[in-house]
């Protein structure tokens, strides 16, 4: 992997036409806490990816013992109210993330903690190794969450386990968070990297456009009202009839042929 960072790795992957950009959290001897320059790094990395034509998906991960242990805590304990107000303590680069296009595939392994968690409930959706360790401590450390996870966190796993994580500091582990619909799927740890970039390869074979406009009307399902959602939806599936690779996937399907699809 490259190391034209300093706390992240990244990597294109893949066999196909359109590859996989591979951006691993790499600041070890912290468990990946995220501090600013990571998270300048990581939303400098998301952003190239997500323009890069050759790109078709992007999968972020950590390391086998954390996806990241929350936001750094050497950076935030010297901060009183004024200086978090006036600095905005954290807050640049954060939701960078929210901002790609492309489908995100979170690869968990380990601790994904506070900011972690966070960060990893911000990808479009996540396979977990069986090592994962999900939840939200900053109770521990008097604070609350501060980057989504007391607004995303019950929109994924429901308002009383929700609440029992925020509250309690519990961490819950990837078969508990697979139940509960926090991630999507849960592997042996040894097979996390093969199985979360054989899910992107798979999507980077499809349609860009329909990625992303799935990506986009599953996050609108969170937003708004379910009839505005369907609404959008309507217009968007009209709209792709107006795609070569519509044509092209309805055409192979008849034909009985793998469609080639040309993302436009
Ligand atoms: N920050 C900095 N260093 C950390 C860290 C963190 N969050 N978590 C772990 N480390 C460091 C430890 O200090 C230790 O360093 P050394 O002592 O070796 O120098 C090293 O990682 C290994 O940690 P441990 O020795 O503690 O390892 P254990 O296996 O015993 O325990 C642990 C692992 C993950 C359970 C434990 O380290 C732990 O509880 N860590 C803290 C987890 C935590 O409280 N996370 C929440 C932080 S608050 C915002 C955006 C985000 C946020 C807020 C606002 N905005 C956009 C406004 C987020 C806030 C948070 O995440």
């Amino acid at each position: 992997m490259s190391n034209s960072y300093e706390c992240i790795l990244t990597e294109v992957v893949g066999t196909g036409e359109r590859k996989t950009g591979l951006i691993r959290l790499n600041r070890p001897k912290q468990l990946n806490a995220l501090n600013d320059m990571l998270m300048d790094e990581l939303g400098q990395a998301l952003l190239a990816f997500d323009a890069d034509e050759g790109i078709g998906c992007i999968v972020l991960t950590g390391s086998e013992r954390a996806f990241a242990a929350g936001a750094d805590i050497p950076t935030m304990a010297p901060h009183n109210f004024m200086s978090a107000f006036k600095s905005g303590l954290i807050s640049k680069n954060w939701e960078t993330i929210l901002r790609v296009r492309k489908p995100v595939i979170g690869a968990v392994a380990g601790f994904a903690l506070g900011g972690g968690c966070e960060l990893a409930m911000m990808c479009d959706f996540l396979i977990a190794a069986d090592s994962a360790k999900f939840g939200q401590p900053e109770i521990k450390l008097g604070i609350i969450p501060g980057a989504g996870g007391t607004q995303r966190l019950p929109r994924a796993v429901g308002k009383s386990k929700a609440m029992d994580m925020l509250l309690t500091a519990r961490m819950m582990d990837a078969t508990e968070a697979e139940r509960a619909g926090l991630v999507s799927r849960v592997v042996p740890a040894d097979q996390l990297m093969t199985e979360a970039l054989a899910a992107a390869e798979a999507i980077n074979g499809f349609s860009a456009p329909s990625t992303m406009l799935i990506k986009e009307l599953v996050n609108l399902s969170f937003q708004g009202a379910l009839s505005d959602g369907v609404a959008v939806e309507r217009r968007y599936f009209h709209a792709l009839f107006g795609s070569e690779d519509q044509r092209e996937g309805m055409g192979a399907f008849l034909e009985k042929r793998a469609p080639k699809f040309q993302h436009r």
